[in-house]
């Protein structure tokens, strides 16, 4: 553990109530247990395979116990379609109150107009604020040429012509390979079926985005929605260069910041490297970076508030209202000041992450970086993304592969790991632990050879996993998680 144990005591959430928590957890593992006595193993289970293993998903993280007990109430039985004060169901008051508080907590968080806290996830989140840009851009005017005020006062024919304008809009998002996210108008997803898409990339040599290229090609392709944002892509954005663009083609900029919300709320990236005053509508997950329950929100400039308020019915039923409650102590949570030195530690521990590769002779996509990602180029290890993520899993140590740029193994296979900082950041791993692992993961990967010609194969060398397990446990031993947490 290097850092001091004031920093560390704040990067690990509930620490201060863990016995009053371990009661809870006692409580509810033994009435479980007495109905369905598998999902109360299982649930054991979990805690201690995620105490026992280095977790480098860049997407997960450990939520508190404050947040995680939040969820498990009755809140769950009440359906609340519709909006605060202004729902399908009768009973709606305490659910008002739950998803005005969480909106309130998110708004004073990122500095925004406007929130919405009832997306279940990152693509709803996304979806809501697609359908809140069209319904804006796309239907509110076409409303208005017909004179009308509702969608079904349309004729046949007008209503036909619409739901054409509306089917027929473009979008255009990082690619899949440069860092982007499958809800960006990959073809497989929703978003690149609902929209004429179009992708932009990184420069080939840098691998850094090229904003004069994004420029260029938004210039002619003229999309009505310009995405920023990335689940990859391991360097800052300036959005406020995106904005530049956007602004210049006449398109909405969304951003999805689901990744580095957390760095966002922690005001490590802020001015140009904060997409929320420069974008038209903001999305993001609650559960990465950010640390809370998993969910979605949607954040919105006045412009398209109203649209975004209509989420329900517009693409989503019933809110969960256990979780947008768990969401709003999550992001009060986050309003401390204990957060923004977790963040800002996520961000140099990302760093000494990657210098701990550079070092050791690894290639990293980009050359290093400046977020919580490291994306690991694997090839020169001999090995493909699916190799290397078995055998470190072999080893106690939890990735996933991912693409990298021009990957010559494919979306399956892929070339690369991607390692995120935030999850081992709130057990407290400082810089000389990343340092660590950095080493423990070369370690494994100089033993690993493929099987033959096979992509998926391995030979992982003997004695490999059992010492790279031991060190692992070492720093986990001394950063544990949930610290005083005890079944
Ligand atoms: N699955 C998330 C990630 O790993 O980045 C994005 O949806």
């Amino acid at each position: 553990m290097t850092a001091d144990s004031t920093v560390t005591t704040a990067t690990a959430p509930g620490a201060e109530y863990a016995d009053t928590a371990s009661a809870a957890y006692r409580s509810i593992l033994q009435i479980i247990e007495s109905v369905e006595p598998r999902i109360a193993a299982a649930t054991r289970k979990e805690l201690a395979d995620q105490r026992d293993s280095l977790k480098l998903i860049a997407s997960e993280n450990y939520a508190s116990p404050a947040a995680l007990l939040t969820m498990g109430s009755w809140l769950s039985d009440k359906y609340a379609e519709g909006t605060i004060g202004h729902r399908f169901y009768a009973g709606c008051q305490n659910v008002d109150t739950v998803e005005t508080v969480a909106a309130e907590h998110a708004r004073e968080l990122f500095g925004a107009p406007y929130a919405y806290v009832q997306p279940h996830s990152g693509i709803d989140a996304n979806l809501v604020a697609y359908w809140a840009i069209l319904a804006t851009r796309v239907e509110a005017p076409g409303l208005s040429e017909a004179g009308v005020k509702n969608v079904n006062d349309l004729s046949e024919a007008q209503w036909e012509e619409l739901r054409g304008k509306l089917g027929n809009q473009r979008l255009m998002g990082m690619s899949l390979d440069a860092g982007g996210h499958l809800t960006h108008g990959f073809r497989p997803n929703i978003s690149g079926k609902m929209f004429h898409q179009r992708s932009y990339g990184t420069d080939p040599k840098t691998e850094l985005l090229d904003y004069d290229a994004l420029a260029a090609a938004a210039r002619e392709f003229k999309p009505l929605i310009l995405v920023g944002g990335y689940s990859a892509y391991p360097r800052r954005v300036n959005f406020a260069k995106l904005r530049e663009i956007a602004d210049e083609v006449g398109a909405t900029l969304m951003v999805d910041m689901a990744h580095f919300a957390g760095l966002v709320a922690g005001k490590v990236f802020t001015g140009d490297e904060d997409p929320v005053p420069h974008a038209h509508v903001t999305t993001t997950t609650t559960h990465k970076s950010l640390r809370g329950p998993r969910g979605g929100l949607v954040l919105a400039t006045a412009e398209y508030s109203d649209a975004v308020d209509k989420g329900c019915p517009m693409v989503l039923g019933g809110p969960l209202s256990h979780v947008m409650a768990a969401k709003a102590v999550a992001l009060a949570e986050a309003r401390q000041p204990a957060f923004q030195a977790y963040a800002q530690r996520v961000a140099d521990n990302a760093k000494a992450l990657a210098d701990g590769f550079l070092k050791r002779g690894a290639r990293l996509v980009t050359g290093g970086t400046d977020n919580h990602i490291v994306l690991l180029d694997v090839t020169s290890f001999g090995v493909t993304g699916r190799q290397a993520e078995s055998a470190l899993l072999d080893s106690g140590v939890v990735t996933n592969r991912n693409s990298i740029p021009a990957d010559p193994n494919g979306a399956w296979y892929t070339s690369g790991i991607r390692l995120g900082t935030p999850a081992l950041t709130t057990r407290g791993f400082g810089a000389d632990d990343f340092d660590r692992v950095a080493e423990l993961i070369v370690d494994v990967l100089s033993n690993t050879t493929p099987e033959g010609t096979s992509k998926a194969k391995y030979k992982l060398a003997d004695g490999t996993a059992e010492r790279v397990h031991a060190a692992a446990a070492e720093l986990l031993d001394a950063n544990p998680l949930y610290p005083g947490l005890s079944l």
